[in-house]
């Protein structure tokens, strides 16, 4: 290991290293846990440099939502706040599992289900926690160890099929209204949207047979949740990685929208799209400027305000910064938290690429894999936390986070720091741009004296902002401008537009090969991401292990294994063979026949990097064509 620098030294080393690289060959990672203001910071530094390059943990995880919605409703955000679950009347919740990741939502479910809304889940695996719940808030359930049912009814469709399940729905809407009428919400599709012809004329050619044969349901199914919906005055669709991380995640997203729009479920109480997002500050990360594709608007702000010329030219996600580390054309990484190289797909290109580096810095609370990953330069940050005390110039600081729900609120640290070499995240990127940059227009010293600067500066270049530090003042804190709940749209003709998804299924040629299973990579209760805290995940009954890969009992017996036997698991899409050997088979009844899962990130190996969403470049954690054979390893 290093032996620890003064901060400004590194940032000196850093700095050099950076003047005498071309901005291009230099990318900026950002994890989605950096506040408001040390993401300002960094996009700023970024940009003043000269580059665009914002690989960011969302390219990996919602980008569909933040690519598929501008295009549907003209934000790529959700639509819902905490208020609508007390209104809505049904609930459809496709591909998570908030027992694990999303725990307060399950308190949510859980006062829902008590109120008798219907919960109609889409998951290839039965969770344990969608299915009954015991909420830890409920004094009466936890004195008498009772539980409430979640999900009204659960639907086990296949990996990768949720689009023509979604198809199956709407197809069934259009049946019913063209045999009863009164279904679909006229008005709002007249008014609001366009695109509703195209998109019917999609589904009318759709047949039921292949729409059965991609969801893995059958059209009595579909029929009966189109009728669930139809009945609903409010519905809201809530989704998670089981949507967003497939081949057309993007598509996906925008069949959730379209659903929507048929009974008019935006702009209404009780109603709306809810995308569970990740890290705790993933999308203000996005709403202050980390992003690879900038608007115009926004550079041009970025101007007026600062001076400097930002660059144009569009940068790399997180998946086309791997492959530049990998051809030799990116040459420097800093990352804003995070863990990159684990998080990526196929680890055994990424590893050695992060190794070729001319410079690699993170900024971190915890030491990880990607750290250790070391080419001519590596510097670590160690910053404070959360948590921890923040004292600058003018005394503590607070700083700003926006949730899932477009609430922004500010929170200071409390706790003495962790040791007294611990700098705050604006600080430290601070400092590196000042010894990076030595005509930077931007007055950095000032701004970390007293984060309330940096806010302004975030109130002038970001639209919705206004009195941004009188408002985090407020208790509670603010909600950002979201048009689309008061049905104003912000696409370029001012509607909301319906799409045409087109088939039934990704790579459904791939998928018909001889013996393929589908590969889900998911997470276990023990884990936050690639932070591995434990062996265990309790709701679905793994002690002490994660080598595991989760098998229906049919698909084993296909292939001559039992339950505890050694597999083998090689991945069919891709020239590079990619391998995961010796993983130990478990018959999991709770898992829909055709699907196998295993965990992140033990089974990165298996993902192909360029196995990816084209319209948003998020990589197909969840849809990995596999064959899997008794192990030769034993
Ligand atoms: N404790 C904990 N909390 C976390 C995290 C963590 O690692 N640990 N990570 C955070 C982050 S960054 C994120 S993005 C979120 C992730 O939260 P989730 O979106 O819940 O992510 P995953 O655990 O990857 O699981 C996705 C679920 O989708 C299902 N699924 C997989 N493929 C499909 C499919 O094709 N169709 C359907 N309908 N379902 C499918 C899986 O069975 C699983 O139940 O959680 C956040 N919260
Ligand atoms: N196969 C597969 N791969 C996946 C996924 C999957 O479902 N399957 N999910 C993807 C998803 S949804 C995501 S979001 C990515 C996650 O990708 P990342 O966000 O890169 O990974 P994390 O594990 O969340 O990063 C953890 C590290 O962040 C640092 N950290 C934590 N808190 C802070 C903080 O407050 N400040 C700073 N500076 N650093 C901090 C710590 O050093 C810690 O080690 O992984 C993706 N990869
Ligand atoms: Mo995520």
């Amino acid at each position: 290991m290093e032996r620890i620098w003064p901060f400004d030294e590194k940032s000196q080393v850093s700095g050099r290293i950076l003047r005498a690289l071309p901005p291009g060959q230099v990318d900026f990672y950002t994890s989605g846990r950096a506040s408001n203001e040390a993401a300002y910071l960094f996009q700023l530094f970024a940009r003043e440099y000269g580059t665009n390059n914002f690989p960011d943990c969302s390219n990996m995880c919602h980008e569909p939502t933040s690519v598929g919605l501008p295009q549907s409703i003209g934000i790529g955000k959700g639509t819902v706040s905490l208020d609508d679950f007390e209104h809505c009347e049904l609930i459809i919740s496709i591909g998570h599992n908030p027992g694990t990741n999303h725990p307060r939502m399950m308190g949510t479910l859980h006062e829902c289900a008590r109120r008798n809304v219907p919960i109609i889940v889409f998951n290839p695996l039965r969770e344990r926690a969608l299915e009954r719940f015991a909420d830890p808030q409920n004094w009466l359930e936890m004195a008498t160890y009772g539980s409430t049912r979640i999900a009204s009814t659960y639907y086990q469709v296949d990996a990768g099929g949720d689009a023509a399940a979604l198809k199956g729905i709407m197809k069934a809407l259009l049946a019913m209204e063209a045999d009863q009428g009164n279904i679909l919400d006229r008005d709002f599709i007249d008014i609001y949207t366009e695109g509703f012809d195209d998109f019917a004329a999609d589904l009318n050619a759709t047949s039921w047979e292949d729409i059965e044969k991609a969801s893995g349901l059958s059209r009595a199914d579909l029929e009966s949740v189109a009728k669930l919906y139809a009945e609903s005055n409010a519905t809201i669709v809530t989704y998670g990685m089981g949507v967003t991380q497939h081949s057309r995640g993007t598509a996906n997203v925008r069949l959730i929208a379209d659903l929507l729009f048929l009974r008019g479920n935006f702009g209404k109480p009780g109603a709306g799209i809810c995308p569970l997002r990740g890290h705790s500050n993933v999308q203000g990360n996005r709403t202050v400027g980390i992003t690879e594709k900038p608007s115009e608007d926004f550079l041009e702000r970025i101007e007026n305000v600062f001076g400097f010329k930002p660059p144009r030219e569009h940068g790399h996600d997180a998946v086309k910064t791997a492959q530049a580390m990998i051809d030799g054309t990116c040459k420097a990484l800093i990352c804003l938290g995070g863990n990159f190289a684990v998080a990526l797909p196929d680890p055994e290109q990424a590893f050695p690429a992060m190794k070729t580096l001319d410079l690699s810095v993170h900024i971190g609370t915890k030491l990880n894999r990607t750290h250790l990953l070391v080419g001519r330069e590596a510097y670590i940050f160690p910053c404070l936390g959360r948590t921890e005390l923040d004292v600058q110039g003018t005394g503590p600081q607070s700083m700003t986070v926006e949730d899932s729900m477009s609430m922004v609120h500010a929170s200071a640290g409390k706790l003495a720091p962790a040791s007294e070499h611990l700098r705050s995240e604006p600080a430290i990127i601070a400092g590196m741009a000042q010894a990076t940059l030595p005509n930077t227009r931007v007055a950095w010293a000032d701004l970390i004296a007293d984060y309330d600067r940096i806010r302004d500066l975030i109130e002038k270049t970001v639209p919705g902002f206004d009195d941004f530090n009188g408002r985090i003042r407020v208790p509670g804190g603010f909600r950002l401008p979201l048009p689309p709940t008061e049905r104003k749209w912000p696409t370029p003709s001012g509607k909301a537009v319906f799409s045409v998804y087109g088939g039934v299924k990704e790579d459904a040629d791939v998928l018909a090969g001889e013996n393929v299973l589908r590969l889900m990579t998911i997470r276990s209760h023990d884990q936050y991401n690639t932070t591995i805290y434990a062996l265990d995940d309790r709701y679905r009954g793994v002690f002490g292990r994660r080598d595991v890969l989760f098998m229906n009992e049919s698909d084993m017996s296909a292939r001559g294994l039992e339950h505890g036997d050694l597999v083998d698991i090689e991945t069919i899409v891709t020239g590079r063979k990619l391998q995961l050997k010796g993983l130990t088979a478990i018959a999991y009844e709770n898992i829909v026949r055709g699907s196998v899962a295993a965990y992140y990130p033990e089974a990165n190996v298996l993902v192909p990097l360029d196995y990816i969403d084209k319209e948003s470049g998020t990589p197909s954690y969840k849809s990995i064509p596999v064959r899997v054979v008794r192990s030769e390893t034993t």
